[in-house]
């Protein structure tokens, strides 16, 4: 009598000839992706990996292209202090604070030991970025400082093993994020002030670019690559791994591509930003050329003079003047500079990633809770002026900024002609219609053009909205 699990599992009624394919099939796929895994090779675009065939870069790009503004969240142990030491200001931006204060590691670790953030909800969270009209969430999974905010298997410094608190942040997030529809995506830090064979023994300045640790390379095998891999394959699929501290003097742009080839073998669908490799420009963050690895340019606190067609970049930017959490750090942007900035970023094909700095206790502070619902207030109305938008033709605009889709502009007014006559340069397109993207209706607005050739827009006298008034333009294509 066979048995019948070794023939056929489910006792369906299954002819010889039929049995052999399936299983083929089932063993090629393994063996496909086991040789993608175990060359770490990232897949090439149209490669077949096991049954399915590679992405182009563009189909990888696409969500995040289309998305345009995403939450930035630095969190961690340093949130606990709050930008101060043994009663000291410290200066300097809150999440430094082990550099800036000279902390050795072992009184460095005790702050773990009182990061509870009871008041942490992962939905919360989720909802107010949502809200405010992001669409994708990158957070400090491990900063400079080496805590690792999930349960990691390769070090107890972590939120499961080292603090009172034992709940899998990065876990819950997950869950929330694909609950509301978020795209998780995780900041993870290439230099490490705890780690023995990373910067740590670099006290008392860890980040000292001139100087190398013999075992870097027993680092990069043992601690970081599993520590990448723990994060794609439990809490994947990310969005994007957004990497950092790739400055240090031990990390190379062969060690940068490597780990990009890695991280697509554990998710060939994913996005790497370009400080994975040496390619990045300083602040100014877009890559030198396109040898060197990463997906898009990361130019940080700042937003580049220009468009730059056929680049992705992301704009990454602190609402005050810290990235993690300062208790005394007042000094916020208004929500009218940070809506001009998302149409300014936008308008130049960019993404904007708008920083949080949650409190030790688990809440966003509240300056940046308001800000992020002032912004979801515009976005409500004006979201189809910004997702999956592109550059626009104009060049530079006295009044605002303009945002393209094909056959469509988006004029992002911020300073509304007093006359109601909004003059539009450079525009040589036949405009069929004109209208005001809050106006429901879609009334027409008059349109005409001077010998000059410049359009001409009658608008209403007041401002639909005094921060940013779009005006739909219809043109030919
Ligand atoms: O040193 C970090 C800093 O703490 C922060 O994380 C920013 C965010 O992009 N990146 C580094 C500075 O370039």
């Amino acid at each position: 009598m066979n048995n019948p699990s070794s023939r056929s599992c489910s006792n369906m009624p299954v002819n010889k000839s039929q049995q052999i394919p399936i299983r083929l099939i089932i063993v090629w796929c393994a063996l496909a992706m086991a040789g993608c895994k175990q060359t770490g090779n990232a897949p090439v675009a149209g490669e077949l990996v096991g049954a399915r065939r590679e992405m182009t870069k563009d189909q990888r790009m696409q969500w995040w292209r289309q998305a345009r503004f995403g939450m930035f969240i630095h969190w961690g142990v340093y949130s606990a202090p709050a930008g101060e030491w043994k009663g000291e200001r410290v200066p300097g931006i809150g999440e430094w604070i082990m550099q800036r204060a000279k902390i050795p590691v072992a009184e460095y670790e005790q702050l773990a030991k009182q990061f509870n953030p009871v008041k942490f909800d992962a939905d919360e969270w989720v909802r107010i970025a949502k809200d405010a009209g992001m669409k994708y969430i990158v957070i400090t999974s491990k900063h400079h400082d080496g805590f690792c905010l999930w349960d990691s298997k390769v070090t107890d410094y972590d939120i499961m093993d080292a603090t009172p608190f034992k709940r899998d942040v990065l876990k819950e997030l997950s869950k929330a994020g694909k609950k509301h529809g978020i795209k998780l995506c995780l900041y993870h830090s290439i230099m490490d002030w705890h780690h023995p064979d990373a910067q740590a023994p670099f006290y008392p300045n860890y980040n000292d670019t001139s100087r190398s640790n013999p075992n870097f390379a027993r680092y990069v095998e043992n601690y970081l690559k599993p520590q990448v891999k723990e994060l794609i394959t439990q809490y994947g699929p990310l969005g994007v791994l957004w990497f950092d501290g790739e400055w240090i003097k031990d990390w190379t742009e062969p060690m940068g591509k490597d780990m990009y080839d890695y991280v697509r073998s554990l998710q060939p669908d994913i996005i790497i930003n370009n400080r994975v490799g040496k390619g990045r420009k300083g602040m100014e963050g877009l890559s030198k050329s396109e040898e060197y690895a990463g997906d898009f340019g990361t130019p940080e606190q700042q937003i580049p003079p220009t468009g730059l067609p056929g680049v992705d970049w992301e704009t990454c930017m602190t609402m005050n003047d810290t990235w993690g959490y300062k208790s005394y750090d007042h000094n916020w942007k208004s929500a009218e500079d940070l809506l001009h900035k998302l149409a300014d970023i936008v308008s130049k094909g960019g993404n904007f990633l708008l920083n949080v700095g949650p409190t030790a206790d688990g809440l966003i502070p509240e300056p940046s809770v308001e800000r992020l619902r002032a912004m979801g207030q515009w976005m409500k109305v004006n979201n189809e002026s910004i997702y999956g938008t592109t550059a626009s033709p104009l060049g530079r605009l006295p009044w605002g900024r303009c945002t393209a889709k094909p056959g469509k502009l988006y004029l992002h007014v911020f300073d509304w002609p007093t006359n109601g006559k909004l003059t539009v340069p450079n525009l040589t397109s036949e405009i069929k219609r004109a209208y005001l993207l809050a106006d429901k209706k879609a009334s027409n607005l008059a349109v005409s053009r001077q010998e000059d050739g410049q359009v001409v827009i009658t608008v209403p006298a007041e401002a639909p909205d005094r921060i940013n008034t779009v005006v739909v333009l219809i043109i030919k294509k």
